[in-house]
């Protein structure tokens, strides 16, 4: 997991040492995190990312100081579990987008350094292929929120924590 922080760091000192401008090639909208639930040490985010180059992106990476670890995350229901696998980039169609939410793909955080307390906000670093680096603020949602968006009365089950 170190090798994934320190190729986001790369990634940045070899923009910034091209003077790359920060021309954002996806649009980033409607993002949110889950407030942390019973002291768990992990949380996710949510979000949509558009592409608004024509050429399709992805997205390889995230970090965030608040976390120790940043994956992301798709589920695959396997013998009628919902379980979260890891995987190693989002892919964007071209010229068009992708909804990060319960359920479905989504960031995770893992080993957070503090609690994610509703009505506050994150920094967020998300690497794309053509976009480069993008910084967010992403704001923090209540459980209730979570249990709105997933659609089925059923938290805690498949070993999800959030
Ligand atoms: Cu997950």
């Amino acid at each position: 997991m170190k090798h994934r922080v320190l190729a986001v760091v790369g990634v940045t000192v070899f923009s910034w040492v091209l003077g790359f401008s920060a021309v954002a090639l996806v649009k980033i909208e409607d993002q949110w995190a889950s407030a942390s639930i019973n002291n768990s040490s992990n949380s996710a985010v949510f979000m949509t990312l558009t592409d608004i180059s024509g050429q399709g992106d992805m997205l390889v990476a995230v970090s965030s100081p608040v976390a120790t670890t940043t994956e992301l995350h798709i589920h695959k229901t396997v013998n009628g579990v919902m379980q979260m696998r890891p995987v190693s980039a989002l892919p964007i169609p071209a010229g068009g987008s992708i909804t990060l939410q319960p359920g479905a793909e989504h960031v995770m955080l893992i080993g957070l350094k503090r609690p994610l307390r509703e009505g506050e906000a994150i920094p967020l670093q998300l690497v794309f292929t053509h976009s480069n680096i993008v910084e967010t603020t992403v704001p923090i949602r209540g459980v209730g929120d979570l249990h709105a968006h997933t659609g089925h009365g059923n938290p805690g089950s498949g070993g999800t924590d959030h």
